[in-house]
């Protein structure tokens, strides 16, 4: 029983939950950042809001996008790791 608990402890401090633990990074130089109602704009879908959520790891309602042909690439901005 003893083991059970530190081995979940353990777990639990290599993966942090989604939120304000994940650092906001700002954007590689390919990417800008986009805020959530601009990109709802763009692509304004029913499912919207969980996709975006997905996306936002440090829940800013910032992304960041990337333009290129046949498609729209986003990731959070928490993954410039230049900064
Ligand atoms: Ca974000």
């Amino acid at each position: 029983m003893l083991v059970t608990t530190i081995v979940l402890a353990a777990t639990a401090a290599l993966a942090p939950a989604a939120g304000a633990e994940k650092p906001t990074r700002g954007c590689t130089a390919s990417y800008a950042e986009i805020a959530r109602d601009e990109l709802q704009a763009l692509f304004p879908r029913s499912g919207f809001a969980e996709a975006f959520a997905s996306i936002d790891k440090n829940d800013d309602g910032v992304l960041c996008a990337k333009q290129t042909p046949g498609l729209f690439n986003t990731v959070d901005n928490t993954s410039n790791a230049t900064r």
